[in-house]
C-alpha cells in the first residue's frame, strides 16, 4: 500500500490520543523489536546485521525534535520508499526522548515505523532510553507524559521503560559501518571476537557494558588508552580503543550521536563520525544525518552526511 508523510502523521496523531493507544503501539513495537527479519538478523540482545540493501539513512539524536524528524521525512519521501520497495534501511542512533516539546510524538512516530517496516528499521538504544540503574538528566520525559495524561501517564512511562530494556544497542554492516549510541566499551581490549563484546552475559547484555556503549565518548589523545568520563557514566574512548573496535566488527566506521553538536564531527582520523539531528531544543543551527547507497565508496564518509 503506498503511503506518505501525511498518512503516516495522522496514524501518529491516533496512537497518541490516549494512553491505551499508545500502549496498543507499544506493544505492536515490542514483538517486531525481538524477532529476527530476512534482512535485518537480529541476535538478541545485542545487535543487528544488516545484510540486504540498496540505501541506508542514519539518523541521529533526535531528542522530541519533531519538526526536524518530519522536515527529514518529507525531504527524502521516507514514508513513500518505504511503502514501496524494500531495499530501504533506516538506521535510528537512540536518545529519542527528554528535553524536546515533542518527545511523545518522535518516539511514538520510530515505535510506529517499526511496527509498519520491521525489515527496514533498526531502532538502536540512546543512554535516554534508560536502563533502570542508570537514569540521565534531564530525563523529563515522565513529566511530559504525567502533564498530558495524569495519572495514567505515570503508568504509560513504565511500559515505555519495559520496551527501552528490548532496544538493541549496535547495528552493523558488515566490512563497512558499526552503529550505535555512544562509544567502545572496555571490553573489546580483552575480547578475540565482536560476538563475545555483544553476547556477554547472554541472554542480557552486562550493565557495565550496556553503560559504556551507551554513554561514552571519544577522546583525542593517541598516548591514552581511556579515562573516565566528566558525565559521571561511560568512559572517554581514545584512538586505540577505536582501532580495536574497528577489527573485531570487521568495520572501517564507527557511526555514532550522543554529543550535541551542530551538525557533525570526525574523530580519531576520521574513523568514529558523530552525527546530531536535533536542532531546536538545543538552539542549534544544523542537524546533520547521513545517506549512501550499497555501490557508493564510502573510503570519503564526510560526503554522505546531510546537513538539514
Ligand atoms: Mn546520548
Amino acid at each position: 500500500m503506498k503511503m506518505g508523510t501525511d498518512d503516516f502523521l495522522s496514524m501518529v496523531y491516533n496512537y497518541i490520543k490516549s494512553p491505551e493507544k499508545t500502549v496498543e503501539l507499544i506493544n505492536n513495537a515490542f514483538s517486531e523489536l525481538c524477532l529476527s527479519h530476512e534482512s535485518l538478523w537480529y541476535r538478541p540482545p545485542g545487535y543487528y546485521e544488516i545484510l540486504d540493501y540498496d540505501e541506508v539513512y542514519v539518523i541521529g539524536d533526535l531528542h522530541g525534535d519533531y519538526e526536524t524528524l518530519i522536515e527529514i521525512m518529507s525531504k527524502e519521501q521516507f514514508i513513500e520508499k518505504l511503502s514501496e520497495y524494500s531495499g530501504v534501511k533506516i538506521v535510528f542512533l537512540g536518545d529519542y526522548i527528554d528535553r524536546g516539546a515533542y518527545q511523545l510524538e518522535v518516539i511514538a512516530s520510530v515505535l510506529l515505523l517499526k511496527y509498519l517496516f520491521p525489515e527496514n528499521i533498526v531502532l538502536l538504544r540512546g543512554n535516554h532510553e534508560p536502563p533502570p540503574f542508570l537514569i540521565p538528566y534531564p530525563h523529563d520525559f515522565p513529566e511530559h507524559l504525567i502533564q498530558r495524561f495524569g495519572v495514567e501517564g505515570k503508568e504509560l512511562y513504565y511500559e515505555f521503560l519495559r520496551i527501552f530494556q528490548k532496544i538493541p544497542v549496535v547495528a552493523r554492516i558488515p566490512e563497512r559501518i558499526l552503529f550505535l549510541h555512544g562509544g567502545v566499551p572496555l571490553e573489546v581490549v580483552k575480547a578475540k571476537c565482536f560476538e563475545e563484546v555483544f553476547s556477554i552475559g547472554y541472554p542480557t547484555i552486562d550493565d557495565w557494558i550496556l553503560e559504556e556503549i551507551i554513554w561514552s565518548d571519544p577522546l583525542n589523545n593517541p598516548s591514552v588508552l581511556y579515562e573516565y568520563s566528566f558525565r559521571g557514566a561511560g568512559i572517554l574512548y581514545g584512538p586505540q580503543l577505536t582501532e580495536k573496535m574497528l577489527q573485531l566488527a570487521n568495520t572501517k566506521y564507527i557511526v555514532r550521536g550522543h554529543e550535541a553538536i551542530d551538525g557533525y564531527k570526525l574523530d580519531h582520523g576520521g574513523k568514529v563520525v558523530t552525527l546530531f539531528t536535533s536542532k531546536i531544543p538545543y538552539g542549534l543551527i544544523q542537524g546533520s544525518y547521513m545517506y549512501f547507497r550499497k555501490e557508493d565508496d564510502l573510503s570519503d564518509i564526510e560526503q554522505f552526511i546531510k546537513l538539514i
